[in-house]
């Protein structure tokens, strides 16, 4: 029998997580082009304070304006936490705290500006250089997300995004700019983050203008995407092995469990039902291969696929070495009339009446962790890594530069609680990379004053502020946690 840990490992990666349209702004600087997410920059109207979620989808109207008036057009200076000039203060500040990896994804629009280049922008790459070598003074392992929400705009206007197959050798030829290029600076890749966000009508960074779509073909579009995104994945985790020998390249989801209502068998299997459809995403990434019971799901809902000869062999070359979740709340579903037409755990939450709400309304639910850690790992066998949590929240600074963040403490006390708990269930986990180290903008609603911090970033939600860093108390637990190795909660 193997021998299981009883707590976490000398090896494990304790750290922080970013994302690079999150923190670096300096959105038109160093060659870079335009990506989606500028564009939902764009859209967030700062002042009035009102934006729709899921910003990120571009849609045709948008698009057009930005094309009849290019020159004009202006995009807000805030987005992000000046990462971009700032890093070298800010990978210091992670250093302090003990860190031992530190998760930031590449901007595809640095490396490529359009996504169509032959030649990659060379200060885009050295930009990562740069910030590379920083983490290494400090021996802080980066953990690289190929594509986190983002991609040059250029492919959205030209090709719809990832609705086209082109997209699969733009994108291996990014992935293998960037493999090359860091091939002796970043050992640990993830490929897409959050591939199962596209369910939640491909918001992410898919790039698809979804209002072109003709009617009733969202959900056949959203796994037409998604199948070019296996395919691109599969095709960089192949060039991964062959360029960097010791890689470890992983897939990831934003795992959400999702809890039956009742006992009733009908509730029972729906939830059955919405978990496959999220494990469908690593299903593919870590076995290699559509599972069957994805056929009944794509009849039901009349989803026909190009899919063709040759993808196969590609998905089965290109399985990833670990798989790592985001993780936040957890969910109930109960069965429906249209449960065949659901997407997964993300339809129509009902309240769990066992847990307590963020801010935001999001269930936290530190059990819901232990439970997805331990039914992942049943299911691959593979190493695990959670490469995001935490608490999003209105923090406050006092007039002594403090801020007072004891619910994030307990908040990450209880998570982490219970991944050392599945680790003595004999869960393999490689690390844990909190959410949003750093104060950064919030994806889902565009604010800054949605916190997630140790470190805290003086900018309101309209841009205004000095950027200044003050440690906030988690920051000093945090850096206890990563110095006993995860015995001092
Ligand atoms: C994940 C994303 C992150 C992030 C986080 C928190 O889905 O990978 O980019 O922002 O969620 O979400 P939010 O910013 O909406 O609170």
């Amino acid at each position: 029998m193997k021998k299981v840990p009883t707590g976490f490992p000398e090896t494990f990666l304790w750290g922080g997580a970013t994302a690079a349209n999150q923190i670096e702004g300096a959105y038109q600087e160093g060659g870079k082009g335009l990506s989606t997410s500028d564009f939902a920059a764009y859209k967030d109207p700062y002042t009035s304070g009102k934006v729709d979620n899921f910003t990120f989808n571009v849609s045709s109207k948008e698009l057009a304006e930005y094309q009849s008036n290019e020159g004009a057009y202006q995009f807000p200076k805030r987005w992000g936490i000046d990462f971009y000039h700032r890093y070298p203060e800010d990978i210091a500040l992670l250093a302090e705290m003990g860190f031992k990896t530190f998760r930031l994804s590449i901007s595809w629009a640095r490396i490529y500006p359009t996504g169509l280049e032959n030649q990659p922008n060379e200060e885009g790459l050295a930009f990562y250089d740069k910030v590379f070598d920083e983490c290494a003074k400090y021996g802080i392992e980066p953990l690289v997300t190929m594509s986190h929400y983002e991609m040059p705009i250029t492919l959205t206007e030209k090709y719809n995004g990832w609705l086209s197959r082109e997209l699969v050798k733009l994108f291996e030829k990014y992935a293998r700019t960037i493999l090359t290029r860091y091939q002796d600076k970043v050992k640990y890749w993830i490929t897409f983050n959050e591939m199962n966000m596209n369910l939640n009508s491909l918001y992410t960074g898919a790039g698809v203008l979804t209002d072109l779509l003709p009617p009733g073909k969202m959900l056949e579009a959203t796994y037409q995407a998604s199948h070019h995104q296996f395919l691109a994945s599969a095709l960089a985790v192949k060039a991964a092995k062959e360029i960097i020998p010791e890689v470890k390249i992983g897939c990831m989801i934003n795992q959400i469990e999702s809890y039956a209502k009742t006992t009733k068998p009908e509730d029972q299997l729906q939830s059955l039902k919405s978990n496959q459809l999220n494990m469908f995403y690593p299903d593919v990434q870590a076995r290699g291969e559509y599972p069957s019971y994805m056929t009944r799901y794509f009849a039901d809902n009349q989803i026909e696929l190009a899919i063709f000869p040759e993808d196969a062999g590609i998905l089965m070359a290109g399985k990833v070495d670990y798989v790592a979740i985001s993780y936040y709340m957890s969910h109930v579903t109960e069965a429906r009339e249209d449960a065949s037409k659901l997407a997964g755990s993300f339809d129509s939450p009902i309240k769990n009446e066992h847990l307590a709400l963020t801010q935001w309304d999001w269930p936290i639910d530190p059990i819901g962790l232990r439970i997805s850690l331990i039914k992942l790992y049943d299911r691959y066998g593979l190493p695990l890594f959670v490469c995001e949590n935490g608490l999003g929240a209105k923090d406050q600074l006092t007039s002594d530069n403090q801020v007072h963040d004891d619910y994030r403490i307990d908040y990450m006390r209880e998570h982490i609680s219970q991944m050392r708990e599945a680790i003595k269930d004999g869960v393999e986990l490689m690390g844990y990379t909190s959410w949003g180290c750093i104060d950064l903008i919030s994806c889902g609603t565009s604010q800054m004053s949605k916190r997630y911090g140790f470190i805290y970033v003086d900018q309101d939600d309209s841009g205004q502020g000095t950027l200044t860093r003050y440690r906030k108390d988690s920051f000093h637990w945090y850096q206890q946690v990563i110095k006993s190795n995860g015995t001092q909660l």
